[in-house]
């Protein structure tokens, strides 16, 4: 045998005990490469007479294509076994049962909607909602804001760009464009609460510029502060789930009603948290008043055949007060840490009857 077969047959057997594509390509630059042993004996050529160089050219091109292919075929080899390896440790076994889902917890603030609509909806109220662009009449005018009434001001409203003659729309301040429009659709009696999203451009500790509120209606003959007393004082007992609980009314000014009172519960603050129905604190819950005659006509409801009272108040405290959350920031932040720790199940529908908070 001649030296190149005897390289040749070395080289083979090496390719064929090769267990790895990086081995083998390690094996192909060491033999083939530029400083390879075949291109070694290649550039020997140039030395040899031309007799020698006849038998030992073709000799030592075919030595390098049955290298070239032996190399080849080992890398289909190693290639198909590497992929063979992979299929079965990637194998899933389709009868095994199913990982558990992961499982979503409504936010807070939903969930007293929720409680709030079975509340006011248990004393016969629908609920009612609105867009959340108004316009200036339904957002002030018909509230009884007259143009440049400093009132606006009180409200730090986002305005949109005026279009052609008309007043700017707004990013609604509060829930009441929502009783406007049902007032202005519907005849008395009307019995609503319209809970939703509001904006004012204010944002520090205690604020965010998107917050949401829940408002109440009620227009029927013969309407009067008893019954605002009476509704509010069942909605705080039912709210905070307590048997009893002291009120009191204190007055106060706002443009769409008259009179107006800011509503106050017995609280006890001496645990760090709040307790309602308890102790000698109090704590101001809600906003609320007779429904002021110019925004009765405003709607086309005759105030001398027609009275109501309105009520409103704030979700995302309410929401902070009765699950102690401290803090109002988290409630924007997605962290599933915070949803899973104060969130609710999803499927829990609140009810009177059957529990508000389980
Ligand atoms: C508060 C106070 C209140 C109303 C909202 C209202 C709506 C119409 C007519 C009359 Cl259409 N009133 N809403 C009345 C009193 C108070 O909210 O402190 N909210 C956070």
């Amino acid at each position: 045998m001649s030296d190149i077969d005897i390289i040749e047959s070395d080289i083979i057997a090496a390719i064929t005990n090769i267990r790895s594509l990086d081995e083998l390509d390690a094996l192909r630059v060491a033999e083939l490469g530029k400083k390879g042993r075949v291109t070694g004996l290649m550039k020997q050529l140039g030395k040899m007479s031309p007799d020698e160089r006849k038998v030992m050219g073709p000799r030592l091109n075919q030595l390098k294509t049955n290298l070239s292919s032996a190399i080849e075929s080992r890398k289909t080899v190693l290639e198909t076994d590497a992929l063979e390896r992979q299929l079965k440790s990637e194998q899933i076994d389709l009868t095994l049962p199913a990982p558990p889902e992961p499982v979503g917890a409504l936010h807070p603030v939903m969930q007293v909607f929720e409680e709030l609509s079975a509340i006011f909806g248990d004393m016969g109220f629908a609920v009612a909602e609105g867009p959340d662009i108004e316009d200036d009449w339904h957002n002030f005018t018909a509230l009884n804001f007259p143009a440049g009434h400093p009132a606006r001001e009180t409200h730090d409203t986002f305005f949109f760009s005026p279009q052609g003659d008309n007043l700017a729309k707004v990013l609604r301040t509060h829930t009441s464009p929502v009783q406007i429009r049902t007032m202005t659709e519907n005849k008395p009696p009307i019995r609503i609460i319209a809970p939703g999203r509001v904006y004012r451009n204010d944002w520090d500790a205690t604020h965010t510029p998107m917050f949401h509120q829940i408002e109440g209606l009620v227009v029927e003959k013969g309407i009067h502060m008893g019954h605002l007393k009476g509704c509010l004082i069942d909605f705080v007992k039912a709210f905070f789930e307590v048997d009893t609980v002291e009120a009191r009314f204190r007055p106060h000014f706002f443009p769409f009603t008259e009179p107006s009172a800011e509503m106050d519960v017995k609280c006890d603050r001496s645990g760090g948290t709040v307790k309602i129905g308890q102790g000698d604190d109090w704590l101001e819950v809600l906003g609320s008043g007779m429904i002021h005659p110019n925004v009765l006509r405003n709607c086309g409801i005759d105030p001398d055949e027609y009275q109501g009272f309105a009520f409103g108040l704030g979700v995302d405290r309410l929401a902070m007060l009765k699950y102690g959350m401290p803090d109002l920031r988290p409630y924007f932040e997605a962290d599933p840490n915070w949803t899973q720790h104060y969130g609710f199940r999803p499927w829990l529908t609140p009810s009177v009857s059957g529990g508000l908070s389980e």
